[in-house]
């Protein structure tokens, strides 16, 4: 393993970008979030992913110096234009508008459009949990996963993150693939030559795989939670989908033309201001929520991102560690 301070690990990431062409406003964006992601022990959408960024830009899948367009589309929507460049860069573009919009009528949508989608939503919902709202976020993939009874890929891994802020501390997040796993995870199992768990995938006749080379590239991975994972995935499709006037995991699978990069279509973010809600009652949003937390909590139980922000203390303190072979990979691409 190779160690590495935050810092390190922000400025070996953006040098590759910026060595592979992309303007420095893209550099930074995805620096800050495959950073994030390496801190609070998420490897697949760590460092790693710096890997299919610069696979993306050599497929000529990905601009790597678009501009994103802002549109006030209605007054509770806010459509971002990604240009076909990375979606870091468009939710930064719409975020300050979103957030006005959620606290002047209580509830907003941003939609982005024409994105290229590879990070965790974790970051941006702990974005809006800051401005103290409440949100949800949405996008689909590549069609990789098959619905439940079926064994051909429809969904892509399609996640759906939701944020509560909480006063004092960090957010309540959940953020999770609509599938078994994120495939980035098996990816890692791949380039770690380990066997996946039964449950994540099939091989080309719907069989249970625990081989990930099987489960990647001839059958298909499974949602979590048979129909109900199949179902959410589909409302994912829609939603961050033709709701927006963008691709479907399907359609963005066709117009990567086996390319192996990363997915092309939209993202659909919500955020909810309590205050709007609740008028002079606000605040008490707060207290109740810690009710529910403490009767989670008081019988041993985890909240979501517990591990997430363990991670992210230990990581501030002594870095993170990176597979050796990761490290010379990432660093291949400086040359
Ligand atoms: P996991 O199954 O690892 O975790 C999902 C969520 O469940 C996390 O919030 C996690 O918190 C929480 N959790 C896990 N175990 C427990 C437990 N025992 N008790 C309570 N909560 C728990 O994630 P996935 O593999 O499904 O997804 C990983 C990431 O991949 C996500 O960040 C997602 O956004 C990203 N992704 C991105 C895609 C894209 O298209 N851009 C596509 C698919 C996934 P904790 O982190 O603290 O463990
Ligand atoms: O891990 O499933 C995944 C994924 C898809 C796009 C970005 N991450």
């Amino acid at each position: 393993m190779t160690r590495l301070t935050l810092d390190q690990a922000h400025d070996l990431a953006k040098s590759i970008l910026l060595h592979n062409g992309f303007s420095l406003a893209h550099a930074h964006a995805v620096a800050d979030t495959v950073t994030a992601g390496e801190r609070d022990g998420c490897a697949s959408h760590g460092l790693y992913r710096v890997l299919g960024c610069v696979a993306s830009r050599k497929a000529g899948k990905v601009e790597a110096a678009a501009v994103p367009e802002v549109f006030d589309q209605a007054p509770s929507i806010i459509r971002v234009d990604a240009a076909g460049g990375f979606s870091q860069l468009a939710f930064q573009a719409g975020l300050p508008l979103l957030v006005d919009k959620a606290r002047a009528t209580g509830i907003a949508a941003l939609a982005i459009s024409r994105c290229v989608h590879f990070s965790a939503l974790w970051v941006e919902i702990e974005q809006l949990t800051e401005a103290g709202l409440v949100a949800l976020a949405f996008t689909p993939s590549h069609a990789w996963v098959a619905p439940a009874g079926g064994n051909r890929p429809v969904f892509g891994t399609n996640p759906i993150a939701f944020g509560w802020p909480r006063p004092g501390r960090e957010p309540f997040v959940f953020d999770f693939a609509t599938s078994a796993i994120a495939r980035g995870e098996i990816e890692l199992h791949r380039r770690a030559g380990k066997a996946i768990p039964e449950g994540w995938g099939v091989d080309a006749e719907g069989r249970p795989s625990t081989d990930p080379n099987v489960v990647l590239d001839l059958g298909a991975m499974l949602t979590f939670g048979g129909h109900k994972g199949s179902a959410l995935a589909a409302m994912v499709e829609l939603i961050a989908g033709p709701l927006i006037g963008d691709l479907t995991s399907a359609e963005s699978l066709a117009h990567d033309a086996g390319s192996k990069s990363s997915p092309y279509h939209g993202e659909l973010i919500i955020a909810l201001d309590p205050r709007r809600f609740l008028g002079e009652a606000a605040g008490q949003h707060l207290e109740r929520a810690e009710q529910v937390f403490e009767s989670i909590q008081g019988q041993g139980a985890r909240l979501p991102s517990q591990r997430r922000y363990e991670a992210r203390g230990r990581s501030r303190e002594q870095g993170v560690e990176i597979p050796e072979a990761l490290y010379n990979d990432l660093r291949a691409l400086l040359e």
